[in-house]
């Protein structure tokens, strides 16, 4: 048994509010906590990505005795294998959401989704330009319904090599990257052809060629970038961009006088409609005694209803059990993905209303109302109805919210940065960025994303990376359930800045305070939204890129994933590689059973596309390697600049 399981115990936390719950009520009543504690020693198998179970004849382990599953399959096969499909699962899950964004947008044209409108004209505008939509001569509603159709032909295109490159790729990166795509054969057409293409590659039988499978993985983590991009930039154009939002953070937040309702999961079309609803239902709730409705978010909707509605953050991933916990919460509505079944046992120990609203997202023993996008304030309303009725049967004895939150600046969209930047440099605002990194004040870009996960300490890999390169003056963009961890440890602040800043990140960060004239300072990392939203993380990356005319394994910008839990990840991690940053994963990915797949991921990624992956689980350590990955590009990019312009020649485009 290694030290870390030995070491193991049910509060795994350094979230202070997700602590004091824990030792008040853990034990008592069993969370991921204390099933993490039980499910102690895993599989190693699993672990490492050697267990096969795709036919009827498995599970085939690769073992010293049994080095072949018994069809033949060496251990490369089946761990790469493993992987595509852990990649599949993550961009159907993406899909699937961005499905229903385009749906509510074609219903929004026949006039079906009254509830629903365009609210960001210069968004759409601003994609229709970028996906090479005419606007000449056509209404506003013309252009929306061009661009909806579009983003379903992405989805939808079967995947026959004469076919269109799905649009939401070859128009949003730079062609260097689409030219790279394209030669490597990693270039989707349309998503779901692509998932069938690599669910069919998978069968038993099938590819058996390790590299082969890798190819197709990154080709579908490419169609999975395609499918957040469209969704962040459909749920712009729908409810708006977000723009700099001032809020608070953990469960602080609940307030035991006011009807307090948790929403869930990751699809804005259900949480925007609650937040309004609440705002309507608050005589309702004085009826029954409560002071008012306060809807908090968790997990991404969480995010996407701070970004644009300054909703306070209530908690991230492996602690969402814990707000019922607090006897305060009265209900929590579930959308879709990274809703632990767990919730459903806890809330049975309290008056809580569980209520699942998708079709594809039941839980045994849930309220379960079936939201429908015709009438989706009806159903708002009704899901409210249900939380003030739990409300009434609230035990009041049995309330402790822990006093801990934070505040919270927000908001921060690609858009809301360059308009920030503008203020430095109207003429060209990404400058503002590029310059600090080549004068040596900044150290280089990076993005925090990804899950928690209780193979590390809850939060602790988040908070001490980002702390780390703050010291060393990282400007950093943050999504998911990363963010989520910074903003309840109070990183989205401009206190923190104060606190941790080193004095390169300092100096820019009040040079854009003062250039700006803000009311609230600037925090210490920018949150950009929910994990779909990591497409506007990468359109910063691409802005660099094309400021600096290089492409993008030039340009300093590493990806981080401290807790790494869900296959959405894996994609993420898988298409942050392909499009040329380094990434680092705090947390071991299945595919160490393989030296030879383990070796492409590390080494000869690098070699093809420029990105590659770092794993390193020690959080001191990921700072210096992460670091290290910034200041390689930093100091290629100033020799390549040098020799360009002592040779009076084009930068170099290699890396
Ligand atoms: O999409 S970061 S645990 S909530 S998967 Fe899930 Fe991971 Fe959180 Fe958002 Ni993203
Ligand atoms: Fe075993 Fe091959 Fe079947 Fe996998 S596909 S379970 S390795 S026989």
């Amino acid at each position: 048994m290694s030290e870390e399981v030995k070491k193991v115990d049910n509060k795994r936390t350094i979230d202070p509010a997700a602590l004091a719950v824990l030792e008040q009520k853990g034990g008592q009543i069993e969370t991921a906590y204390d099933r993490y504690v039980k499910m102690q020693p895993q599989c190693n198998f699993g672990e490492q990505g050697i267990c096969c179970r795709i036919c009827l004849q498995g599970p085939c382990r690769i073992t010293k005795k049994a080095s072949k599953g018994i069809c033949g399959a060496h251990d490369y096969t089946i761990v790469a294998r493993n992987l595509l499909r852990m990649i599949c699962g993550g961009t159907a899950a993406h899909a699937d959401h961005t499905r229903h964004m385009a749906h509510v947008g074609a219903m929004m044209l026949e006039g079906e989704a009254p509830d629903y409108k365009i609210t960001d004209l210069q968004k759409l505008y601003a994609v229709a330009d970028r996906i090479g939509i005419s606007r000449e001569g056509k209404s506003d509603l013309e252009i929306f319904e061009e661009l909806v159709e579009m983003a379903r032909e992405d989805l939808c295109r079967f995947e026959a090599a004469d076919e269109e490159a799905a649009r939401w790729v070859s128009k949003s990166i730079i062609p260097e990257r689409v030219k790279k795509l394209e030669d490597c054969n990693v270039m989707p057409r349309g998503v779901f052809g692509t998932i069938a293409e690599s669910i069919a590659q998978t069968h038993a039988g099938m590819d058996a060629d390790p590299v082969n499978l890798i190819f197709q993985g990154l080709k579908t983590a490419v169609a999975d970038f395609c499918g957040e991009h469209i969704a962040t930039d459909l749920s712009d154009i729908i409810f708006g961009t977000p723009r700099p939002v001032v809020s608070e953070a953990n469960l602080g937040v609940l307030d035991p006088e006011c009807i307090n309702i948790a929403v869930h999961g990751h699809n804005p079309l259900l949480s925007e409609m609650i937040v309004s609803a609440a705002r309507e239902m608050k005589p309702e709730a004085e009826k029954v005694g409560a002071r008012g409705i306060k809807v908090s978010g968790i997990c991404c909707t969480g995010n996407e209803v701070l970004m644009r509605q300054g909703v306070p953050l209530l908690t991230n991933f492996i602690s969402q059990e814990l707000p019922i916990m607090t006897g305060a919460l009265d209900a929590m509505i579930v959308d879709i993905q990274c809703i632990m079944p767990g919730i459903r046992a806890v809330a049975e120990c309290f008056h809580t209303r569980i209520v699942t609203t998708s079709g594809n997202v039941k839980i045994p023993g849930a309220y379960h109302v079936d939201f429908v996008e015709e009438n989706a304030m009806d159903k708002a309303r009704e899901v409210i109805t249900l939380a003030i009725e739990a409300y009434k049967e609230r035990n009041k004895d049995r309330i402790s919210i822990p006093q801990i939150k934070h505040k919270v600046v927000a908001g921060f969209s690609l858009e809301a940065l360059l308009e920030l930047f503008k203020a430095v440099n109207p003429e060209n605002p990404i400058q503002v960025l590029t310059e600090a990194i080549e004068a040596g004040e900044l150290r280089g870009v990076v993005l925090l994303a990804g899950c928690n996960n209780l193979k590390r300490i809850h939060d602790e890999n988040h908070l001490t990376i980002a702390k780390g390169l703050a010291k060393n003056n990282v400007f950093m963009v943050a999504t998911g359930c990363a963010a989520g961890a910074c903003a309840k440890a109070g990183l989205l602040t401009g206190e923190a800045v104060e606190k941790y800043a080193g004095d390169g990140l300092k100096k820019f960060l009040y040079r854009l305070n003062e250039a700006n004239g803000l009311k609230e300072d600037l925090p210490l990392v920018f949150h950009m939204g929910s994990c779909v939203d990591n497409s506007r993380a990468y359109d910063l990356m691409t802005l660099m890129a094309r400021q600096w005319g290089i492409d993008t394994p030039k340009v300093p910008y590493t990806a981080s994933a401290p807790e790494a839990m869900s296959e959405k990840a894996v994609a993420i991690g898988c298409w942050c590689v392909a499009l040329g940053m380094p990434t680092h994963v705090g947390v071991y990915p299945y595919i160490t059973g393989s030296d030879l797949v383990n070796g492409i991921a590390l080494q000869i990624a690098e070699d093809v596309y420029g990105g590659y992956f770092m794993w390193e689980t020690d959080p001191e350590e990921s700072v210096d390697r992460i670091l290290a990955s910034l200041d390689e590009r930093t100091w290629k990019l100033r020799v390549h600049k040098q020799a360009a312009e002592k040779y009076e020649t084009a930068l170099s485009t290699g890396w």
